[in-house]
């Protein structure tokens, strides 16, 4: 795959994780390998990290949760509703895999997950987490600003929202059989919080490709809403002028809302969302406004104070 000149704010490249990957990468370029080694290179989704620097530009200030607890405490409905669907998961198919832009753009298509990866450049980012019900972690992803799918998809004016649909592999995802749940998986943001530039979409996470679980091949990561609003396994992007009601909005709309920011004094009907659980070491800690995020995106809600903008 492509390496694009890096922007400043990845520097100092010493931030970068792990120094190996940095000190090797320096050396390939060095002694021009770069070209030459582009036709042996694996899948670009197969390789997620080995290009990616760390953006130090957004510090989770906690320590990042053990890998082996975000793999294996799950929220991923297509395979069963507890949080251990990770061994189910696993039959998921993720290659060939290919994601359809539609809807209100200038120009509607599928392209291939590796297409897409040829146009946007990786990076890492720390990113707090924080599910509706309270728990949350600290998880280095890899991929891309959701600002780059935007780009590359050219909404027309009118489009105002952005829709991620997800998978629904009948052969592979028992979940699918309670015809109670509004399938596909789906939720949305206006375009203007998908071109913020915490909007992400992940291609991995701890410098390797993204496991079934945590929504494999590629997945949106919304840092300052609940984590409902990362849809994982995205199959399909859609602009649109109405804003969509998504997948827990269509469930129980009292309790699940379209904005869905994070938000300590705005309690969920059923449990209060002023402290938060965290992965691995199960310490409480206070939850923050936009999960910590406001400097990046408070500016979005000011002029929708009328909106539900807290669940
Ligand atoms: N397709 C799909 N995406 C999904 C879900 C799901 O059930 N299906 N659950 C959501 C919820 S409620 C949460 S908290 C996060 C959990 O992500 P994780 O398992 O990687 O921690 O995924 C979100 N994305
Ligand atoms: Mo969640």
């Amino acid at each position: 795959m492509l390496i694009r000149i890096r922007r400043g704010w990845e520097l100092p490249e010493s931030a970068a994780t792990p120094e190996a990957v940095v000190m090797g990468r320096r050396a390939a370029l060095g002694a021009g390998a770069l070209l030459a080694g582009a036709a042996l290179a694996p899948p670009a989704w197969a390789q997620p990290a080995a290009q990616a620097m760390r953006n130090t530009r957004y510090q989770p200030g906690r320590e990042p949760t053990p890998e082996k607890d975000v793999a294996s405490y799950n929220n991923y409905y297509e395979f069963g509703t507890s949080k251990s669907i990770a061994s189910a998961a696993q039959r998921l198919k993720v290659s060939p895999w290919s994601i359809r832009i539609d809807g209100l753009v200038e120009n509607p298509r599928e392209i291939g997950l590796e297409d897409l990866l040829k146009q946007v450049s990786l990076e890492e980012r720390v990113y707090r987490f924080r599910c509706v019900e309270a728990w949350a972690m600290t998880v280095p992803w890899t991929g891309f600003p959701m600002a780059e799918l935007v780009r590359l998809a050219a909404p027309r004016p009118e489009a105002k929202y952005v829709v991620f649909e997800t998978a629904t592999q009948r052969d592979t995802m028992p979940g699918l059989r309670q015809s109670w749940y509004p399938w596909p998986y789906t939720d949305g943001f206006t375009i203007e919080e998908a071109r913020n530039e915490l909007a992400f979409i992940a291609t991995g996470m701890y410098g390797k490709a993204l496991p079934p679980q945590n929504g494999a091949p590629i997945r949106a990561i919304m840092p300052w809403k609940y984590g409902f609003k990362a849809p994982k396994s995205v199959v399909r992007v859609t602009f649109q002028a109405a804003r969509p009601v998504g997948y827990w909005e269509k469930l129980q709309a009292s309790e699940y809302g379209f904005w869905a920011n994070v938000n300590p004094e705005v309690a969920h009907p059923r449990w209060s969302q002023a402290s938060e659980r965290l992965l691995g070491s199960n310490e409480r800690v206070p939850t923050r406004i936009f999960n910590g995020y406001g400097e990046f995106v408070a500016d979005i809600y000011k002029n929708l104070q009328n909106e539900r903008l807290y669940a």
